[in-house]
């Protein structure tokens, strides 16, 4: 999979990953300005008022990011962005419960500020970070992806946030850090599901990500959603999106993140290895050993209008991400 090149700019960061990352700059500019053209609207920009249904204060350290937002990828045609009242209330955090309104139960007791996130592992520069070190003052962006989940249904949803890639050279990785893994925080005293003795997870809730896939360009940190922050039950205040692999993958508000030699044991694969794969890519072909991948059900759904739609492989994003893989059997590495 490692393609040798040296690197651009920072001498000690993994070379293969820094080659495809400045080599596929070209593809996304391409996606932004296909996606442009198609809704006939020159710089796109997504403020709060696009969505006045999800109203409420926004905090400040967002406020004052939120001019000049760009929104650098769109829907495409027939992915109407899910109403913000079904992203905000069907959702899997299972720190807060396993059912599907727990999160939005629980989640608001959260308490999300002050936040710091540990950056450790095979870095040059590791640290504890706050929202504000993490975040450029300028030049969020806003993309409006798919999300699949592995249970086979779908949302379209519009992220605010900035490409990990970004993030990961400023840490600087060491030509050892092959993997990047992720951590949610565990907080007892307002998760219920962490409480549970009934609840099969070993906390914290772990993923992770070969590096070349983690400064690909479409690999986004979140930090809000809707042009405003992120709804606790989202993964307040910051959380993964990868589009292009099963919804698990996108780990909801992150406290740590390592640079490491091996591949994570991350949560779902650690409880049934037999049915989620470390690369859960998104794929029609490959079932479930419980269920279909086939088609998905596009939120929200109801008796009258169920939304089944096919599932793309890669979530639609095949052109972008399908080299990351070339020569793997995406059947053993599901
Ligand atoms: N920490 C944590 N992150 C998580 C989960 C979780 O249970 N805990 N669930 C995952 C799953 S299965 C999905 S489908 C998405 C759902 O994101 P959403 O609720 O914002 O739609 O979050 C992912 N991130
Ligand atoms: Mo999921």
């Amino acid at each position: 999979m490692f393609i040798r090149k040296p690197s651009l700019s920072c001498r000690e960061s993994e070379v293969t990953s820094e080659s495809v990352y400045f080599g596929r700059r070209r593809f996304i500019r391409a996606i932004a300005s296909s996606a442009a053209m198609a809704s006939l609207a020159p710089p796109l920009r997504a403020q709060p008022e696009d969505y006045p249904e999800a109203a409420g204060p926004v905090p400040s350290w967002l406020r004052e990011r939120l001019t000049g937002v760009q929104r650098t990828i769109s829907a495409s045609d027939g992915d109407a962005v899910t109403p913000f009242s079904d992203a905000t209330t069907y959702n899997n955090f299972y720190e807060f419960g396993p059912d599907k309104g727990d999160p939005a139960r629980h989640a608001p007791k959260m308490s999300v500020a002050p936040w710091t996130v540990q950056v450790d592992g095979e870095v040059a520069r590791p640290g504890t970070l706050s929202l504000d070190d993490l975040l450029p003052t300028s030049g969020l962006e806003e993309r409006i992806y798919r999300l699949r989940c592995v249970e086979a249904w779908s949302m379209v949803i519009p992220w605010l946030g900035i490409p990990l890639s970004g993030l990961i050279k400023r840490f600087e990785p060491l030509s050892s850090a092959k993997y990047v893994r992720f951590e949610t925080a565990v907080m007892p005293d307002v998760m219920p599901g962490v409480r549970s003795n009934f609840a099969l997870i070993d906390w914290p809730y772990v993923e992770g990500l070969r590096l070349d896939e983690a400064v690909h360009p479409l690999a986004f940190l979140a930090v809000g959603m809707y042009g405003r922050e992120l709804p606790n039950q989202n993964g307040a205040p910051l959380r993964l999106v990868v589009p292009w692999k099963y919804g698990f993958k996108s780990i909801k508000s992150i406290v740590r993140i390592s640079f490491v030699r091996e591949q994570p044991r991350t949560t779902w694969q650690s409880l049934a290895p037999s049915e989620y794969g470390f690369y859960a890519n998104v794929n029609p072909a490959v079932s479930h050993p419980r269920w279909s991948q086939a088609t998905e059900r596009r939120l929200p759904s109801g008796l009258f209008s169920p939304g089944i739609r096919d599932t793309l492989l890669f979530n639609g994003y095949a052109d972008q991400v399908a080299g990351l893989y070339r020569g793997m059997d995406l059947r053993r590495n599901y």
